[in-house]
């Protein structure tokens, strides 16, 4: 794959030569109602770390209230959002992704899920009348964690695991470092012209937390990496939701499971608005290979804290493989 830089569009990545509008059909759907999906899961995080889900359990209300909230803030004038801003991590970011350089076509809000944080916070990043947004954002995280308790317990009865909370208690602590992230790429009408490039909204990347929970509009855009090296376009679906594993994830496998590495791509017409939770363990929390699912291998990890491993990610650029440097040799 060559990244270029096209003049016009300043200083933005820009993949060429990808066939954005096939897209793929092969995404593992989970039926979270029906009684074998333990299993679908844990084949779908062996194969993919990429799975869709559907019959959850999240009521559709929640979903388009935050997203017809999120569509207000991002259509305030600049002025207004950049209060918000800059993110550091948390607060409104514009084409900057992280400290280190990373642009992509893209808006976002990032927030912590600490409740003590959102409290205070809210108001400082989202004007003198938080109150809607607000609460549109507790609801849908509350239950999307939910979701992703209910998930990563199916997981580990898949894994035969016990207790089967193993994981999702990282998430239900009150101490959990997880992060939620609302991102508007909007649309660039300069890229139609150019057939076979595609401007890059967010930047590849793989998740540094133990899961990802991912929603959006009816916008395409996201990208997944195969094992066979290919980048595929993931259908959109609003009512559905997409599950990344996590590098954490990866590491508490012994790299059964892999991350997902994914990128979204910007739209010439439609504009694309999605929101992601990722749960992530408290900081002080040992992130290392759970014993059951050794069996007599060597860890492939060194030992470390979600803290050190979260300090060292915010030393990366986003397309960096930020679990190598943890590896044993
Ligand atoms: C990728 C996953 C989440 O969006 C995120 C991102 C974070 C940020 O935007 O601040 C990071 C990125 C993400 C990984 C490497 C570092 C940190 C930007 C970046 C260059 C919120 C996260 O936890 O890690």
């Amino acid at each position: 794959m060559v990244i270029l830089t096209k003049p016009g569009i300043d200083h933005f990545p820009i993949v060429k030569n990808c066939k954005s509008s096939s897209f793929f059909n092969g995404v593992p759907l989970i039926d979270l109602s029906k009684p074998d999906s333990k299993n679908l899961i844990v084949k779908a995080c062996e194969e993919f770390g990429f799975f869709k889900v559907i019959n959850h359990s999240v009521p559709m209300e929640f979903m388009t209230k935050l997203e017809s909230e999120a569509i207000k803030f991002f259509s305030s004038p600049l002025s207004e959002k950049q209060k918000a801003g800059p993110a550091d991590p948390f607060g409104y970011g514009n084409k900057k992704i992280g400290p280190n350089g990373d642009v992509g076509w893209v808006e976002y809000i990032l927030l912590s899920t600490n409740s003590e944080f959102n409290y205070q916070k809210f108001a400082s990043i989202l004007g003198v009348n938080p109150e809607t947004i607000r609460t549109a954002v507790n609801d849908y995280v509350s239950a999307v964690k939910k979701m992703a308790c209910e998930i990563l317990e199916m997981l580990a009865e898949g894994l035969n695991i016990h207790p089967r909370n193993v994981f999702s208690k990282l998430l239900m602590d009150e101490k959990s470092d997880s992060v939620f992230r609302l991102n508007h790429y909007p649309p660039c009408p300069e890229i139609q012209q150019f057939s076979d490039n595609n401007l890059i909204g967010f930047g590849e990347h793989t998740d540094p937390q133990i899961i990802s929970v991912l929603r959006s509009n009816n916008t395409c855009g996201l990208q997944i990496l195969l094992k066979n090296g290919h980048w595929i376009s993931v259908p959109p679906d609003p009512n559905s939701f997409f599950i990344n594993v996590g590098d954490s994830l990866q590491v508490m496998t012994n790299g059964r499971f892999k991350s997902v590495r994914h990128r979204v791509l910007a739209n010439s017409v439609k504009s694309r608005l999605s929101m992601i939770y990722f749960g992530g363990p408290p900081l002080s929390e040992k992130i290392a290979p759970l014993a059951s699912l050794m069996e007599g291998e060597e860890s492939l990890y060194k030992e470390f804290t979600w803290f050190e491993y979260k300090k060292s990610a915010y030393k990366t650029r986003l397309a960096d493989n930020r679990l190598v440097l943890f590896e044993k040799v």
